[in-house]
């Protein structure tokens, strides 16, 4: 196994050992209720969710589990809001670099920070993420991970290692809007695509999780129904639940 640079983004990232245990977790996954995820303000998704061409008619059971464990909300945070977040975290990232060379080529033209203190409003606002996402009980890891990708940056597919995180990831997404691709690992016609605008906040778990890969396209890749969706500077804010015991090294 490949362990080389440091990378916080490098902990959530499949490898042969995350493959394995999610392979063990899917027949749990998918036992989770999707209607678990609270709903409050979130659209069924038809609007940000497209399932691709590629995917069977007749594979209903498989769209209906991937579509209800993602959830998207989109203008989560206002443009003032938007405005009070990059303002506390563009003198950290500004002292970073942007990497070509990630260790496991996953991820392209990247920085990264991880953060737990913020200023009071922008604080209510990781408040109000973490209560849209996660259950009342779930223990979160303290620190959001702040990914910063470049214009040109794109990230690769992969599935998060259970290792590192629990089953739910709530993403803030600002600057640029994207889309995330979900290709299933084993079944690779059943696609579907993500629409993040920018100020959205996506959650992802279960089947979404780990059944699937995602990807962050980039260049001539991003596209949306057919339209190039030119992807700017985005930077994530992404929360995540602590692993399960069972999961730690
Ligand atoms: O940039 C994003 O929203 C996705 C990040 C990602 O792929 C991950 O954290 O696993």
């Amino acid at each position: 196994m490949r362990m080389i640079t440091f990378s916080i983004l490098r902990h959530f990232k499949c490898n042969a050992l995350a493959y394995n245990i999610s392979r063990r977790l899917k027949s749990d996954a998918v036992d989770i209720k999707s209607d678990d995820l609270k709903t409050k303000g979130a659209s069924p998704d038809p609007d940000y969710i497209e399932v691709l061409p590629s995917w069977p008619e007749g594979e209903i059971s498989m769209r209906i589990k991937a579509t209800s464990s993602m959830r998207i909300y989109p203008n989560f945070v206002t443009e003032e809001e938007e405005s009070s977040l990059l303002s506390e975290l563009e003198p950290q990232l500004k002292r970073l670099r942007y990497e070509y060379d990630h260790w496991d080529n996953a991820i392209e033209g990247y920085r990264e920070t991880e953060r737990d203190s913020w200023n009071e409003q922008n604080a209510a606002i990781l408040k109000r993420v973490r209560e849209t996402a996660f259950s009342p009980h779930a223990e979160l890891l303290p620190r959001a991970h702040v990914l910063d990708l470049a214009a040109a940056g794109y990230i690769k597919p992969h599935i998060d290692a259970v290792r590192f995180c629990g089953n739910t990831i709530a993403g803030l997404c600002l600057l640029s809007s994207a889309v995330m691709r979900l290709v299933h690992e084993a079944r690779p016609e059943l696609q579907l695509d993500a629409l993040l605008e920018r100020r959205c906040l996506y959650i992802m778990r279960d089947v979404s999780r780990y059944e699937f890969t995602h990807a962050v396209l980039g260049g001539e890749q991003s596209v949306w129904r057919g339209a190039r969706l030119p992807r700017r500077r985005r930077i994530a804010l992404i929360c995540r639940e602590r692993p399960r015991p069972e999961h730690c090294e």
